[in-house]
């Protein structure tokens, strides 16, 4: 966050356009290469000199056309089954604190919800959920510690449809022994989840941590090749990440953006919203 500022110190008290600190400061926001390069050629384009407050309306104007409207939800609970969540991303971007906030947020909507504890990698993974789940109010399916997590989202998932549960919220493991395996038992859990309602998992979200930078593009890239992606959960916004990773990887894969993290505790969720998000990060 604080773009602006960054670009104004940058620039201020300089006679001539520095075309090379422009890329940087944009650069250094994660907004990535092609947008980037976009906004200076727009620039260039003025045939003028440039001020700060042209780069800050160029750049604006490139990211309220990228990310768009806010985008509904692929599968509503009205519809009668259960819509089922898989939650996945790399070890320690938020998975498992995001399922459990998604839970409250969903909770306080008036919804029934039930978690997977499918990071049955760690047995320390299945405790933390439960112990989210005690705290909300909700309950937690879980599996023995090294079980079959596709087995553990099953059974949640057929539990939900008998009990009328409105959301599956799964959660998963961030490391197995090597990415491959990760990725093929996450195809997996997917394949199971599909048996009782073929239409699920509805979503397939990646979670990414704002203050990667640009790694959360090469993880969406890898993600979504596996699980074909439907959004993202972007986590952190309070630290030091800029979340321009929202528009690189909105631009090259066409994710978007359904959910923010901005602290550690259960309430500091919000749904995205395209606008208030240019506003922060401008
Ligand atoms: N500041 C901040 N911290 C967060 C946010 N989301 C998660 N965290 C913290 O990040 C750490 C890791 O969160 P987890 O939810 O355990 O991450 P995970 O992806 O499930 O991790 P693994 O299961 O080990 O792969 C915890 O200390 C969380 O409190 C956020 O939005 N902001
Ligand atoms: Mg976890």
């Amino acid at each position: 966050m604080g773009f602006f500022r960054n670009l104004v110190n940058r620039l201020s008290n300089r006679a001539d356009i520095d075309w090379e600190e422009i890329e940087a400061v944009l650069i250094s926001a994660d907004l990535g290469l092609k947008l980037t390069t976009r906004v200076i050629d727009t620039l260039q384009d003025l045939g003028r000199k440039i001020s700060p407050e042209d780069v800050h309306q160029a750049t604006r104007n490139e990211i309220v056309r990228i990310l768009g409207e806010p985008e509904p939800l692929r599968h509503s609970p009205e519809l009668g089954l259960p819509t089922v969540f898989l939650i996945s991303g790399v070890n320690g971007v938020g998975k498992t604190t995001s399922t459990a906030k998604l839970a409250l947020m969903l909770k306080n909507q008036g919804h029934r919800v039930i978690l997977a504890a499918a990071d049955t990698f760690r047995a320390a993974a299945i405790e933390q959920l439960q112990h989210w789940g005690e705290r909300l109010d909700v309950p937690v399916v879980v599996g023995k510690y090294e079980s079959d997590p596709a087995a553990v989202c099953y059974n949640a998932h057929e539990r939900a449809l008998r009990e009328n549960y409105d959301f599956v919220l799964c959660d998963t493991a961030g490391r197995l022994h090597t990415r491959h395996n990760l990725m093929e038992e996450l195809k997996k859990v997917r394949r199971s989840l599909a048996k009782l309602d073929e239409t699920s998992p509805h979503e397939r979200l990646l979670v990414v941590d704002a203050t990667t930078g640009g790694n959360a593009l090469a993880q969406a890239r890898q993600f979504n090749a596996a699980m074909d992606l439907t959004g993202l959960i972007v986590t952190k916004l309070d630290g030091s990440g800029k979340g321009g990773c929202v528009v690189a990887i909105r631009e090259e894969l066409n994710l978007p953006t359904r959910f923010i993290g901005t602290g550690e505790k259960a309430e500091d969720f919000n749904t995205f919203d395209p606008h208030s998000f240019v506003a922060d990060i401008l």
